[in-house]
């Protein structure tokens, strides 16, 4: 039974958002403890019509805590998981840490929620761009197996949390102010740009974000799909978008892809072109469903197909999929 949750990082983009969703959720806890790091001790934030206080993460934090949700960053995670799980706590960790580790489920609700009773204390949820690809994969698998996908990513600067989407505003009062423009948070001015650089590059070339793509997507769907992937940061402010071209062992048709996607869970056919209606970044900021447009079949492969996607990144991508994880606990 679940009574007493802890948000770990919770004054950041994702831990903020978890505090809106419990809330829009009615989640069922009784006691609601807020954590971040010595910076934001005392910060007040209000749920529920009631002040709670950021506590600091700390070893004592997690007594009595029977569930952690985390989004404080890979090392937070490393260190204080472990500690909460044997404090008694299960953690939905949203960080990349713990995801290929073979003893922790990876899971998205709308595609494998049956690895959810193997956990022994921590459930991962995976990256964003990982999320909104296989909740719009899984109907179209259910179909005919996908073999191979091909991906390339939009992914705005709330990807990189409060600070980065802090950033990207600041870059745009610079210019307007004629002033010179700050970059920290990016490798690269954001504002009027796009940067195909997401998390560090590895020995094969690909970003960490990339290979997150194709080794996620695998476990997450009990499958030896290959995605390659290219992940780029654009100057949306919140939202990601996906161009995902994939392979099915048969031919599917238009019209099936269409109805898998109308009926799929968690997923909203969004795919009007004689109307201009496609999925956007800036019409979709704060939804929860995987927007799917552009549905179209690929000129360049056989049995392949094209498709557009856009979701709200912090939510579905993150805080959403976390607090599904732990209403199905
Ligand atoms: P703080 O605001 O006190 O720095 P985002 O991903 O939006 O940048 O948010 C990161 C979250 O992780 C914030 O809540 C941040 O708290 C928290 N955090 C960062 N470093 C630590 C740390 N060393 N210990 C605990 N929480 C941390
Ligand atoms: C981004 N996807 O958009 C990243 C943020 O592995 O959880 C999340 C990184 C992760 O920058």
């Amino acid at each position: 039974m679940i009574r007493n949750v802890a948000i770990m990082g919770a004054t950041g983009a994702v831990g903020q958002e978890l505090l809106k969703i419990l809330e829009q959720r009615n989640f069922p806890l009784q006691n609601l403890k807020l954590l971040a790091s010595e910076r934001s001790v005392g910060r007040e934030y209000e749920f529920k019509g009631e002040k709670l206080k950021v506590e600091l993460t700390c070893k004592d934090a997690f007594k009595n805590v029977d569930l952690v949700l985390s989004s404080a960053g890979a090392s937070v995670s490393k260190e204080f998981a472990p500690i909460a799980v044997d404090a008694g706590a299960v953690v939905v960790d949203n960080t990349s840490f713990f995801r290929m580790d073979p003893n922790v489920p990876l899971v998205v609700p709308e595609v494998n929620p049956e690895d959810i009773k193997l956990h022994k204390g921590i459930i991962a949820n995976p990256n964003c761009t990982t999320i909104m690809m296989v909740v719009a994969l899984k109907p179209i698998n259910d179909l005919s197996k996908i073999t191979r996908i091909h991906v390339a990513t939009y992914q705005s600067a709330s990807g990189a949390g409060a600070t980065g989407m802090a950033e990207l505003k600041q870059q745009y009062q610079e210019i307007v102010e004629g002033k010179p423009v700050t970059v920290k948070k990016f490798a690269h001015q954001l504002a009027y740009n796009l940067i195909p650089h997401i998390d560090v590059f590895t020995d094969n070339g690909y970003t960490k974000e990339e290979m997150k793509m194709f080794n996620e997507t695998r476990k997450i769907m009990h499958s030896d799909v290959r995605c390659a992937a290219t992940c780029v940061r654009v100057s949306a402010l919140r939202c990601h978008s996906e161009a995902i071209s994939f392979e099915t062992e048969r031919p599917l048709s238009i019209e099936e892809v269409s109805n898998a996607i109308k009926n799929g869970e968690g997923l909203q056919l969004c795919d009007d072109v004689a109307n201009n209606v496609y999925p956007m970044p800036l019409n979709l900021m704060g939804t929860d469903d995987v927007y799917v447009g552009r549905i179209r079949k690929d000129l360049a492969c056989d049995n392949g197909m094209n498709i557009w996607i856009v979701g709200d990144q912090i939510r579905k991508g993150a805080a959403l999929n976390a607090v599904q994880i732990a209403e199905r606990l």
